[in-house]
């Protein structure tokens, strides 16, 4: 209902919208039309002193007429907050409580960073294949060329199970596998070459918890196959991939390294990502971090998968997702990763 006006009429929208004021809304609402000092009827009020005796009339009675609208609209509005409050507390609820801030959900950083990586070999033609967890000795360690008495076969380095290996599964003890490498053997013995696999998962070792090591832990491992590979495919493959995953101008690094399953055998540096290579903490001053080993597969474990060593070749690699996320996001502790505390996955979600 317009009050005949414009100034008077401006104010409409505000005795409107007091129904729907929380009680401190409410209150500075009131200080800011009827506050005696700068309420905004306060100063037309004023104003109808200095107006011509007629329109002093007419224009006092309309702001009068406003300003009962607004005292009971105030008056009704405090009234209902009143009897809501009331109706809260018989029912037991604090409606004064402040409201909890809504969770923002965010990727887990290895979740991430495994998905990435699948990503950059699923682009070039890798398949995934994923396995047990619970695995036997002669998967996990004899057909990758493991000799039996390796020390990573030892009680203190694996977790045994006090189980016998079920039923048609070779003999040998059953244990929590140390790496994702058996689920390679096991698609290599399912489907012959040509084969472009990336194998994702958890892997368990006999570890206490410290700042870099865990006894459970991620690991993603690539093997292919196929007749003519050679060690630039390696090569050419794991480039391409620090250079996709880091990024295109990341300068790598080869060095001479040591694996049963593998020969000859490799470790890929790439530039330490926190200092660029100039050499930092995080890279102990060499301007180089260590995210992946790599080897052309042994002929002895291409023979253990019934595959002909003198027709095919092939190569393969090892990394640990939780590793590259604490080298990518310079994470100093790989428990920050476990531990579900969202003050740290909250700050690296945003
Ligand atoms: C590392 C090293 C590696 C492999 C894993 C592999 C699997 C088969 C045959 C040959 Cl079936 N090799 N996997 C090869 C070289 C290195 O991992 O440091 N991982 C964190």
């Amino acid at each position: 209902m317009s009050t005949g006006y414009p100034d008077l009429d401006a104010l409409l929208p505000r005795l409107e919208a007091i129904a729907t004021l929380s009680a401190e809304a409410l209150e500075a609402e009131e200080i800011a039309v009827l506050g005696r000092k700068a309420g905004e009827l306060t100063a037309a009020l004023k104003r109808v002193a200095s107006l011509a005796i007629e329109e002093r009339k007419r224009y006092g009675a309309a702001v009068n007429q406003l300003k009962q609208r607004f005292e009971a609209a105030f008056a009704a509005r405090r009234e209902a907050l009143e009897s809501e409050r009331k109706q809260g507390e018989q029912a037991g609820i604090d409606l004064t409580m402040p409201a909890r801030t809504r969770w923002v959900g965010a990727e887990h950083p290895v979740t991430r960073v495994v998905d990435e990586i699948v990503g950059i070999f699923r682009e070039i033609g890798f398949t995934v294949a994923l396995g047990p967890e619970v695995e036997t000795e002669w998967y996990n360690f004899l057909a990758l060329n493991f000799p039996a008495d390796h020390p990573a076969m030892d009680m203190h380095d694996t977790l045994y199970l006090d189980a016998p290996p079920a039923e048609g599964e070779p003999a040998g003890r059953l244990l929590l596998r140390t790496h994702t490498s058996p689920v390679q053997i096991r698609t290599l013995l399912a489907s012959p070459p040509p084969v472009r696999v990336v194998i994702p998962g958890m892997v368990y070792r006999n570890d206490a918890f410290d700042a870099s090591h865990s006894p459970a832990f991620s690991q993603i491992e690539g093997l292919a196959v196929d007749e003519g590979i050679s060690f630039v495919d390696l090569k050419a493959t794991l480039i391409h991939f620090a250079h996709r995953f880091f990024s295109p101008s990341t300068k790598t690094r080869f060095r001479p390294s040591f694996f049963p399953f593998t020969e000859p055998s490799a470790e890929m540096d790439v530039e330490c990502q926190l200092c660029h290579g100039s050499g930092c903490p995080a890279c102990k001053g060499t301007g180089w971090m260590e995210i992946l080993g790599c080897g052309m597969v042994h002929p002895a474990v291409l023979e253990n998968c019934k595959v002909d060593s003198e027709k095919y070749t092939g190569w393969a690699f090892g990394m640990g997702p939780h590793r590259i996320a604490m080298l990518r996001y310079g994470i100093p502790d790989i428990r920050l990763l476990m531990e579900g505390d969202m003050r740290f996955l909250g700050k690296l979600g945003e």
